[in-house]
């Protein structure tokens, strides 16, 4: 709103000129959101306690009982400051700002639905696994189908490192791209388990993607970089830097001892955008790296589930997802956490060094 506001003024107030940076826009996004999640976050934490949508916590597992009625489906917050921000700041006759929401309110709907069946309905099993997958999978072969009909978009696949291994997908892009957009998605759903250890490492990759993606859509710096170039995302930076706004907003409120949990809602639409946004600047195996932590959680539950089925009821972890084999351990969760951070950092400057290095 505000870049159609002012920027057509910039011819009689050369200051306003400013507003076509995208990088500006980005920056401001960021501060916007962060300044809404910290003043509205207690009320609206004050609002889930009195409407009482607490946490359910599980008999079986780590001892998380003191973690009961916490208030959950923190994702609305997160979300509501995100879009805010990012309608005020972004060119609203963008494409792909229109597709990113799409994405984020899509996935976000599929876990609404799972939070208020456990949280509003006292259902505590809320959706079942396969209602919450279909609904992913239609979102995301819808965007996905519309984005490799963009001539502007190739279903070229990049690799980071090997510039000149880009094989064509074609059509085979598609479930290419959802399963790149479902698996994020639910990564970052496995990861929150414990206080912070979801948004932060979201936080660190949607910075890391901000870099990426800025380059995807400036032709020069794309070229330079030998990296793909996709005109018009660009603009997604602007959504990149209120999702880091309203995440460590959002992290205010729910680092250890957490006062609010983002709920499925949160984490879905989370993940889901931020694998939409990897496909956009065609960093789609970069993602592996960058969210790296979340892939590492995905993978012990598989090998958990599989050994499992395998051995007959043995176990490779203690417990699955990894944060809390280490909890299981009697590491105190805000060392887990930070420490799972300072992984997830790493893991982001490994990305960005895979920029110079073609
Ligand atoms: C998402 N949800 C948290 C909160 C958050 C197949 C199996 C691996 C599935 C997995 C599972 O249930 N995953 C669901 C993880 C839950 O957090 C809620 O869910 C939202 C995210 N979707 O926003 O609303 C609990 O996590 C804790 N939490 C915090 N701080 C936070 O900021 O402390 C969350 C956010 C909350 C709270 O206690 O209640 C979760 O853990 O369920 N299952 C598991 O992860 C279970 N693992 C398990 O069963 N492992 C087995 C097999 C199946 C692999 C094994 O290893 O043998 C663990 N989770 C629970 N209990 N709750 C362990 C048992």
């Amino acid at each position: 709103m505000i870049y159609h506001l002012l920027y057509p003024l910039s011819d009689q107030i050369s200051i306003l000129n400013v507003f076509r940076y995208i990088t500006f826009r980005s920056i401001y996004a960021m501060l916007t959101a962060l300044v809404l999640s910290i003043i509205i976050g207690p009320f609206f934490i004050r609002w889930l306690h009195k409407v009482k949508f607490g946490q359910y916590i599980k008999e079986c597992g780590p001892d998380h009982q003191s973690k009961s009625g916490t208030p959950t489906m923190g994702g609305l917050l997160f979300g509501f400051c995100m879009l805010t921000s990012v309608l005020l700041w972004s060119d609203l006759t963008n494409k792909y700002i229109w597709l990113t929401i799409l994405v984020f309110l899509g996935f976000g709907a599929v876990g609404f639905a799972d939070d208020y069946i456990k949280v509003v309905r006292k259902h505590n099993d809320g959706l079942s696994a396969r209602t919450k997958l279909l609904g992913q999978v239609i979102i995301s072969l819808g965007v996905v189908s519309l984005l490799v009909a963009f001539p502007e978009y190739s279903s070229q696949l990049m690799a980071p490192f090997f510039k000149n291994f880009h094989p064509d997908l074609s059509w085979f892009y598609i479930p290419f791209g959802m399963f790149v957009m479902v698996g994020a998605s639910n990564g970052v759903n496995l990861t929150d388990g414990l206080d912070g250890l979801a948004i932060g490492p979201a936080v660190v990759t949607a910075a890391c993607f901000a870099v990426f993606i800025y380059v995807a859509g400036h032709i020069n710096l794309a070229t330079y970089l030998q990296v793909a170039y996709v005109a018009g995302v660009g603009e997604v930076t602007v959504i990149c830097g209120a999702m880091v706004g309203a995440g460590l907003g959002f992290l205010w409120f729910n680092a250890f001892p957490a006062q609010i949990f983002m709920g499925d809602v949160g984490s879905l639409s989370i993940g889901g955008t931020l694998g939409f946004i990897a496909l956009l600047c065609k960093q789609e195996l970069l993602l592996v790296i960058v969210g790296g932590l979340f892939v590492i959680e995905t993978l012990s539950v598989v090998l958990q589930v599989g050994y499992f089925k395998m051995s007959g009821g043995k176990r490779i972890f203690r417990m699955a997802p990894l944060h809390h084999h280490f909890e299981k351990k009697g590491v105190h969760e805000s060392k887990i956490i930070v420490r799972f951070w300072i992984l997830s950092l790493l893991l982001a400057v490994m990305a960005l060094g895979t920029l110079k290095l073609r």
